[in-house]
This record gives C-alpha cells, structure tokens and sequence, in this order.
C-alpha cells in the first residue's frame, strides 16, 4: 500500500478524518464515544469532504474508528427540532447522501458493529458494502417514533425490499452479516478486523478501472435499471459507444490483444 497522508485536514468536522494512499482516500467516522451518531456537523463534513475531493483519488473507503460503523441520527439534536426544520433537515441529508451516490467516484463502505437507522442509510449510499461478521442492522424508528430520513425509504427496497425494511421498522428486527450479506445488503462479508484491508484492496481495483467505465457504472446504470426499458436500452447504447470511443478503452482492448493486460481469472 503507498504511503498514507493525512487529506482536507482544514475543512472537517472533529467528528472526521480523512487521508489518501495513492489514488484512494480513506474517510474515517471519529466519533466513537458517541457510536458514530450522525450529527449535523458530521453530515456537512461528509458533504465537505466529497465536495473537495482531490482530482487524484479514484475511489473512496468510508471507514469509522471504534467497534461500530454508526448508531445513526443523533437523537439528542432531534428533540428540539420543528416540524420544518424536520423537512429541511432531512433534505439536508438527501443533498449529502446523493452527493456520495451520484459522486465523482465510486465509495465502498466498512461495516462493523451497529450499522443502524441513518448509518445504515449512510451506508446504502455507498457503491460497495463490505460487513464484517458482527455487525448489526437496524431501523429503530419505529420504536424512537420518527422515520427514515436519509434517503433510505428509496435505497433500502432496492436492495432488500419493501416488505423487509417494513419488517424491520414494524418490528425492530435487527438483521447480523450473515443475514445482511445473504439478502444482498452487502456485497462482501469478512471476518472481524478484515473489513478495511478488504475495502482498500477493493478500492485499489476500482481506482485502476477507466474512469469512464467507473462514471458510468455511478452515473449510468442506476437511472438505466430504473427507466422504461425502451429509453434503458438506449441510453445503454449510448453510453456504451460513448465508453468505447475513449482513448483509454481503445488502449486497455489492444492491451489485450496484445496479451498485455490481465485475463479475466487474473483480477
Ligand atoms: C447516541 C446515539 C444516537 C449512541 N444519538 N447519541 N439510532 C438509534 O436509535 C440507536 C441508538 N443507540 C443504541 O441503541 C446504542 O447506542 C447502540 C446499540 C448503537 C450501541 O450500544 P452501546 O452499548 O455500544 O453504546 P451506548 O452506551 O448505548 O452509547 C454510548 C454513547 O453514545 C452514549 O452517550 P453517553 O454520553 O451516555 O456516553 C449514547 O447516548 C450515545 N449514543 N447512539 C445520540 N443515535 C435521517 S433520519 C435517521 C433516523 C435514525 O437514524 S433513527 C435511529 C437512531
């Protein structure tokens, strides 16, 4: 791994902490006294952080100190909250969320301990989901008396569906790693204490793709899987042929050909 150096010192929150190692930047969540809740401050660094992330990271690790990825919205700033200001509140977290979602690169989480309410829709904003065996996965709104409000009423289904995330609101159900990575949740499951070094390998495979191909996948495939099919495979034509016009496709395909590049079981 290249040297790690501390990044964006000046512009985060205490709660934040970020550094870069090649062409990959780690984010850590460093509030670990208070399991990672997300304060107000925490979610405008997060959106501080995407907003200036250096042109030469790749891909992203959203990784926390402590044993818990985060216990989601901090209550003790609810209390006092209005009912608009729980609207705008909320679209404040939209604003942040989809800045990670539909960012310049792609994001890969770690997961460990509690991953719940707001962390959990923290995390479903990201691209890649490793979960380290531990973890746990919660919706406690039901028992708090409030709702989801980070986006996660559109991204959990997609992942799980409807009636799991009604399941887990209704009930308090809390899903392990196992259970998350089973319904697709999380893309890996790793042993405890792995999930970062997993996450950076994986980060460094993302960061070698061609850009292209990374926006694409972020920018592209979403809106191509949610469209009318008619207009999916359209714009499926189009940025396919938008991929393969770059230079750099043309000089990974000769690569290739030219028994150069990696075979498909060398990745
Ligand atoms: C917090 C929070 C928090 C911990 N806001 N302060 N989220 C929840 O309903 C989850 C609430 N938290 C818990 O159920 C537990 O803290 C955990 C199961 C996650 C972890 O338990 P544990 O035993 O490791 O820690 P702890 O002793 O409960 O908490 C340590 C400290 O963190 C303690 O503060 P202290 O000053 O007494 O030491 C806790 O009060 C504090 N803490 N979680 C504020 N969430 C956009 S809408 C999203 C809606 C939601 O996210 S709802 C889900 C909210």
């Amino acid at each position: 791994m290249p040297p790690t150096e501390p990044i964006l010192t000046g512009i985060l929150p205490a709660s934040l902490r970020a550094e870069q190692s090649g062409a990959v930047a780690i984010l850590r969540l460093d509030r670990p006294e208070k399991r990672n809740a997300l304060n107000d401050e925490t979610i405008l660094g997060l959106e501080a952080f995407f907003a200036a992330l250096p042109d030469s990271v790749k891909a992203v690790v959203l990784a926390t100190d402590g044993d818990n990825f985060s216990a989601g919205l901090d209550l003790s700033e609810l209390s006092e909250r209005s009912t608009v200001e729980g609207v705008t509140h909320s679209m404040m977290w939209h604003r942040v969320f989809e800045r990670i979602e539909f960012g310049r690169v792609p994001v890969v989480s770690v997961l460990k301990g509690a991953v719940v309410g707001g962390g959990l829709e923290l995390a479903c904003a990201t691209h890649i989901r490793v979960a380290e065996r531990g973890a746990y996965f919660a919706l406690p709104e039901g028992q708090r008396g409030i709702f989801v409000g980070g986006g996660g009423s559109i991204r959990l289904p997609r992942l799980i569906g409807v009636s799991r995330m009604a399941d887990m609101m209704l009930t308090g159900r809390v899903h392990d790693a196992e259970a998350a990575y089973a319904m697709g949740l999380a893309q890996y499951l790793v042993e405890p204490g792995d999930g970062l070094a997993k996450a950076l390998d994986l980060a460094g495979k993302i960061a070698a793709n061609a850009p292209i191909t990374n926006f694409a996948v972020i920018h592209a495939l979403p809106r191509i899987a949610e469209a009318d099919p008619r207009q999916g495979f359209m714009m499926e034509a189009l940025m396919a042929a938008v991929a393969q016009g770059s230079d750099d496709a043309k000089d990974r395909l000769r690569a290739f050909l030219e028994k150069r590049a990696k075979k498909v079981t060398e990745f």
